[in-house]
């Protein structure tokens, strides 16, 4: 399991966007919480770079590793980084939740690194008929954007006693027990009390 993590800034805009893969050939799962849009779609993409040093410009063109034109995250020609939309409510707040199947965290691919976008306009996936429709979608001005990162992997606080309990189950059931022969009667016994 790989987590991520961007923080997006802009003038009014902050949100951010998690992302996890499982292993190498699982989908990317996206989660993202924004704030301070105005209402409508707009472009959500990763761009090649990691680079903020001029703001949002220099994070450069969508990541594109396979050469591909700009298209909706659903279809089969499309860039890496093409997420599609997000879509803000009246309130100016979007959240989405999507698994994405082209999207790396682990490999040679991967994402983390690179800068996540929200734009002003609409992404056209490729369609609008104009000459950006093929490499940005017409998606407009770039308006928050953040560098994806390492994210811890946090487990459950039960997760980490069952574990403790299988790698200690042996010191767990002979204390204060001067004989002990559980083993006979059921393989873990212990463990099978925190499973439940
Ligand atoms: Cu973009
Ligand atoms: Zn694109």
């Amino acid at each position: 399991m790989v987590n991520a993590v961007a923080v997006l800034k802009g003038a009014n805009i902050s949100g951010t966007v998690k992302f996890s893969q499982a292993s190498e050939d699982a989908k990317v799962v996206v989660e993202a919480s924004i704030t301070g849009l105005t209402p409508g779609k707009h472009g959500f993409h990763i761009h090649e770079f990691g680079d903020n040093t001029n703001g949002c410009i220099s994070a450069g063109p969508h990541y594109n590793p396979h050469g591909k034109t700009h298209g909706a995250p659903e279809a089969e020609v499309r860039h890496a980084g093409d997420l599609g939309n997000i879509v803000a409510n009246a309130n100016g707040e979007a959240t989405l939740k999507v698994e994405d199947a082209q999207l790396k965290l682990i490999g040679p691919l991967s994402i983390i690194g690179r800068t996540i976008i929200v734009h002003a306009d609409e992404d056209d996936l490729g369609l609008g008929g104009v000459e950006l429709s093929a490499t940005t979608g017409n998606a407009g001005d770039r308006l928050a954007c953040g560098v994806i990162g390492v994210r811890p992997v946090f487990f459950s606080f039960c997760f980490v006693m069952r574990v403790v309990v299988y790698l200690y189950q042996d010191v767990v059931i002979g204390y204060g027990q001067e004989t002990v022969v559980l083993d006979d009667v059921v393989e873990h016994p212990t463990v099978v009390i925190w499973m439940e």
